[in-house]
């Protein structure tokens, strides 16, 4: 007896998603034998990957269910699924090659379906086995530039930049970030999650700091106001797929109008969690000689290469009037600069005493390391929170990080 896929939402199962693909959508052959695997390990929604095993080919259906994966207390949208394939059909255009394709979009079913990655991997899981990617500063600054400038008021017509505003106002997911990076970290919450070992640090050097709430108040205010640029909106290295020669930023479903300095910040934060866990677990001296410093280079470059950028597409594409006015550019990007810090630290503080942890920090599997790892994301998370006005070069991100590795 076949299911009805067209007038009521339901969350699908692996029978279901084939039936599905064979009734709604025509991407495989007639003849296809068609096999469902549901692989997502995210906090939010179910991935299904649906392969032919006669052809071989293959497509991914991203589904989004009434509340998140990671516990029913997060009642959320599935319009969510809305935004994200309307905003990677933009990403797409406004930085060709970075973001997988989208065939198709049910906004019955809240599901989309787009190009299978799988000959990529995803850049946490690469960076906790070592890996190295000599083009990633070069591509995410290329995304980041471009997503970010070219939808802000800098290049956009005012009156078609509100309406972008409205398309992606995404209050449900915001209230997550909201609430997660920028609220429950930064006090004793019931729902934060810290690892025993580290929980008096975090209240001596987090919790007991009343300077650092103020700054989380007036960042988490920047945040819900501050309608710079559309933001990926969840831009950690679980949302990259990679290898050798591509980068592919995948799950944008956090997207909205806020400050640009997020997307960057989540970036950095996440290389730098990456280099906490190599610290920790790389045994052989040679390795960890070679490994730290590239996570350090590429930190530095991710800066770098972004401002460069910016500043070229700035001078090639503003359009509007006072955006030309000598050193407005340079104020601008500044302002975006000091966001990175911010968000960096936010990030940096988050996982560590939140509820959504990283690998990065939960696989060290001695208690020790472990403790001291998070110490180090803490220290080095509030300094970059409270000395963002400072913090405006690659070198600069890189010094906090050494410094509070070796505090
Ligand atoms: C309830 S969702 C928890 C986290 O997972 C997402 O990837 C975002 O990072 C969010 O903060
Ligand atoms: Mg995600």
């Amino acid at each position: 007896h076949l299911k009805d896929f067209t007038s009521a939402y339901f969350t699908m199962n692996e029978a279901d998603v084939v039936e599905y693909v064979q009734n709604r959508l025509s991407v495989f052959n007639d003849d296809a034998d068609l096999e469902c695997r549901e692989i997502g390990d995210g906090n939010l929604n179910y991935v299904f990957k649906v392969v032919d095993r006669k052809s071989g080919e293959s497509i991914i259906i991203k589904q989004a269910g009434p509340v998140a994966r990671i516990s029913d207390a997060f009642k959320v949208s599935p319009d969510r699924n809305r935004i994200e394939s309307e905003i990677l059909e933009l990403q797409g255009e406004l930085a060709p090659g970075f973001v997988p394709k989208v065939y198709a979009y049910d906004p019955v079913m809240n599901c989309c379906v787009m190009d299978d990655l799988s000959d990529h991997e995803i850049m946490r899981s690469a960076l906790l086995n070592y890996k190295k990617f000599p083009l990633f500063a070069d591509h995410i600054t290329t995304f980041l530039a471009r997503t970010l400038l070219l939808t802000s008021d800098v290049v956009m017509g005012h009156k078609e930049k509100k309406e972008r505003v409205q398309q992606f106002t995404n209050p449900e997911l915001c209230e997550i970030t909201e609430d997660l990076v920028y609220t429950e970290p930064f006090y004793d919450c019931e729902q934060n999650d810290v690892f025993e070992g580290t929980k008096e640090f975090a209240r001596e050097v987090i919790w007991n700091d009343e300077k650092l709430k103020l700054e989380t108040a007036k960042l988490k205010f920047d945040f819900m106001t501050k309608a710079q640029s559309l933001l990926h909106g969840d831009l950690h290295t679980g949302s990259i797929f990679i290898k050798e020669d591509s980068t592919k930023i995948i799950d944008p479903e956090f997207a909205f109008y806020g400050p640009a300095g997020y997307d960057i910040g989540n970036v950095v934060a996440n290389l730098i969690f990456a280099y906490v866990h190599a610290h920790y677990t790389i045994e052989e001296t040679e390795a960890r000689a070679d490994y730290l410093p590239y996570l350090e280079e590429t930190i530095v470059q991710v800066v770098e290469l972004f401002s460069e950028k910016f500043l070229q597409l700035w001078n090639e594409t503003a359009a509007e009037q006072t955006a030309t006015l000598p050193k407005f550019k340079e104020w601008y990007l500044d302002s975006i600069l000091e966001d990175t810090a911010a968000v960096t630290g936010l990030e940096l503080c988050r996982r560590v005493i939140g509820i959504a942890h990283v690998k990065d920090l939960t696989s060290i599997s001695d208690a020790k390391d472990r403790t001291a790892a998070e110490k180090i994301c803490l220290i080095a998370g509030k300094t970059f929170i409270l000395d963002r006005t400072s913090i405006r070069t690659g070198d600069d991100f890189v010094k906090v990080l050494r410094h509070s590795v070796n505090q």
